[in-house]
């Protein structure tokens, strides 16, 4: 068995929640500089963590869209779940709703959280992103969806990963 499995097998607490949120227009995808907190200085879409007041997964996406770049996603897709495991560092583990926007409303702008910037999506800057990145943000943007477990060490870098494409029938 490898890593991974093993891991899984012996946690026994469910993942903890999160969301991204990723906006699409035409051959550009909208990201944002996390200018404070958990991977600072990495681009990434917007998200975070579930408050009480959120009655779904899908409004805390929205919410958190809001509150970091002032922008509320319309009609938000769920294209992704992607459990992160960080055996050393189990706080950090989570599993993150990935969610894509091709509507919205408002126009994005910086807060105190993230500094919002349109990309080409030939021109995705994956060095300056999570490493697992890479991984399942191209095959989202073309309409796979995506299923998916890392295996991270204290350092952040990915010993291991298990993708999964899910077929819609
Ligand atoms: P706060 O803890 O700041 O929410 N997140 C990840 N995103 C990517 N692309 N890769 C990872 O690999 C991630 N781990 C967490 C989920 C953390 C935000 O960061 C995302 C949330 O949007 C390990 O509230």
């Amino acid at each position: 068995m490898n890593e991974l499995d093993k891991y899984k097998e012996k946690i026994k607490e469910p993942l903890r929640q999160a969301t991204l949120m990723f906006l699409i227009k035409d051959n550009k995808i909208l990201l944002a500089l996390k200018k404070r907190g958990f991977a600072v200085g990495k681009w990434n879409g917007m998200g975070g963590k579930p408050e009480p007041k959120d009655k779904s997964i899908i409004e805390t996406a929205i919410r958190e869209t809001l509150e970091e770049v002032n922008v509320t996603p319309i009609n938000p897709i769920r294209v992704a779940t992607l459990n992160f495991y960080f055996p050393e560092n189990p706080v950090w583990s989570q599993q993150v709703a990935v969610f894509l926007a091709k509507q919205w409303s408002g126009e994005a702008t910086e807060t105190d959280e993230m500094m919002p910037k349109w990309f080409n999506v030939n021109e995705i800057p994956f060095e300056k992103m999570w490493e697992d990145d890479k991984f399942w943000l191209p095959q989202i943007i073309n309409g796979t969806f995506i299923e998916a477990d890392f295996l991270l060490d204290n350092n952040q870098r990915m010993i291991e990963k298990n993708i999964r494409e899910i077929t819609l029938h």
